[in-house]
């Protein structure tokens, strides 16, 4: 380029992250494919991601962060691991999908249930959404029974029946938590307090003979992580058996996160169905819902419970999913126990040496901060926590290239590619920002 002969006023070159949002503002609900996407929560622009390797990713300004939302779970090997690449290439190049059952199915099926023997039969369906509508229809056709128990600040998919909210009172019938539900959908859920098997048993009192199901997420982790207080599991295992209702663990997070086996080899309660996604599909769209060989026989075409899906089984999520799984050996859980741990003291020891009211929730590798003194155990004290605090946390640690999940009530996710020295560096930038 030859050189100017005059003061040269240089077009500053929009930020291209600023080209990417304003095109796809245009084209979808506030710019995303998913709500938390937009930060809301946490204000700031939402970065475009374009690549990621490990526990990197790189936004299409050039900024790269240690990330904590790994596509909000299934990415417990960390990006772009060469096993799972290899594993989608070769399913896609051997011309899949086909409409048909492949082996990559059955292969991934078998090993979910050597890890997890309840689940004698299974389906799989492409989210977590879809296979926890599809167990809770299983489980009303089972049990001939309409109501379903969900908890507050549990998610399970966006499901009109599972988008309720707690009515006044416990008496009266929950309301629809989004537009578009109806409120025949929404009374048909009832809703209890997490780690309060009283509530359980009052609504179980107070409408004999018809729930069909309670479905729980085992560790919560949409309300940020919320731990089962002992015997709550067992208490839920007991209450449902007793009243003739299906015990429905949601395990779309804690599946393979928790533990090999999921929250039920953790705290080792059994539940009749289990719901699955995230890391079974290694980060492509997957879902799926198991149990007992005779409640699974009642979906189609064994039995009248229909459910279908053009993708379902799709041979590339299959591969992915095999290849995750196949990974994930006790080493693996060791080192992510460890990689929390640290985390968790480090987090808790900057913002105490700041004067910072922070409690950390966490199980294994899958952890949250709350901005109030001691760890929540239900919503209600989850949403005593402090959100603009989070808020402002989450943009000194993004400034510090930490990428944190935009909402505090989402969990943070480590992964096996996470370091010692990027657990050391997010500390150290939490100390900063704890300061500040
Ligand atoms: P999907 O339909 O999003 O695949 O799965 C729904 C679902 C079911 N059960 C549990 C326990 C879940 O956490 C989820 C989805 N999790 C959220 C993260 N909190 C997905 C992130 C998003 O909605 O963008």
């Amino acid at each position: 380029m030859t050189a100017p002969d005059g003061p040269v006023t240089v077009q500053a070159q929009p930020a291209a992250g600023a080209d990417w949002r304003r095109r796809a503002e245009s084209l979808f609900p506030g710019g995303v494919n998913s709500p938390v996407r937009a930060y809301r929560a946490v204000g700031g622009e939402p970065p475009i991601i374009v690549s990621g390797e490990g526990a990197t990713v790189r936004d299409v300004d050039g900024r790269t962060y240690v990330d904590y939302v790994g596509a909000f779970g299934p990415l417990i090997l960390g990006h772009a691991r060469p096993e799972v690449v290899e594993a989608v290439r070769r399913e896609t190049e051997a011309g899949g999908p086909f409409g048909a059952t492949t082996p990559a199915e059955v292969e991934l099926g078998g090993a979910i249930r050597d890890a997890m023997p309840s689940v004698e039969r299974l389906r799989f369906v492409s989210s977590g959404t879809e296979a926890a509508m599809s167990a809770l229809r299983v489980a009303r056709a089972a049990t001939g029974r309409d109501l379903v128990v969900k908890f507050e600040g549990g998610y399970h998919g966006h499901a009109d029946g599972l988008l309720a909210q707690a009515g006044s009172g416990l008496a009266t019938l929950s309301l629809p938590a989004s537009a578009g539900v109806t409120a025949e959908a929404a009374a048909q859920t009832l809703l209890a307090r997490y780690n309060d098997p009283a509530s359980v048993r009052a609504l179980f009192e107070r409408n004999p003979g018809r729930v069909a199901a309670v479905i729980v997420e085992p560790v919560a982790a949409n309300m940020g992580v919320v731990p089962p207080v002992p015997g709550f599991l067992e208490q839920l295992r007991e209450l449902t058996a007793r009243h003739g209702a299906l015990l429905v663990f949601d395990e779309v997070i804690t599946g393979f996160r928790v533990a090999r086996g999921g929250a039920q080899a953790r705290y080792h309660v059994t539940p009749d169905l289990t719901v699955l996604g995230k890391i079974i599909g290694g980060g492509m769209p997957v879902g799926a819902y198991g149990g007992r060989a005779g409640l699974l026989d009642l979906v189609a075409p064994a039995g009248p419970v229909y459910q279908a899906g053009t993708l379902s089984g799709h041979p590339a999520a299959m591969a992915a999913g095999l290849a995750t799984l196949r990974l994930l050996d006790a080493t693996v859980y060791a080192r992510l126990e460890r990689l929390g741990a640290r985390l968790e003291d480090g987090l808790r020891s900057a913002a105490g040496d700041a004067g910072r009211a922070l409690s950390v929730g966490r199980v294994g590798s899958l952890l949250t901060v709350f901005f109030r003194g001691s760890a929540p155990r239900d919503f209600d004290e989850v949403r005593e926590a402090d959100p603009e605090a989070f808020a402002r946390f989450h943009g000194a640690m993004r400034q510090a290239g930490i990428l944190l999940p935009p909402a505090s009530q989402e969990a943070w996710f480590l992964s096996a590619a996470h370091t010692d020295e990027d657990v050391e560096r997010t500390v150290e930038a939490a100390r900063a920002a704890f300061r500040a």
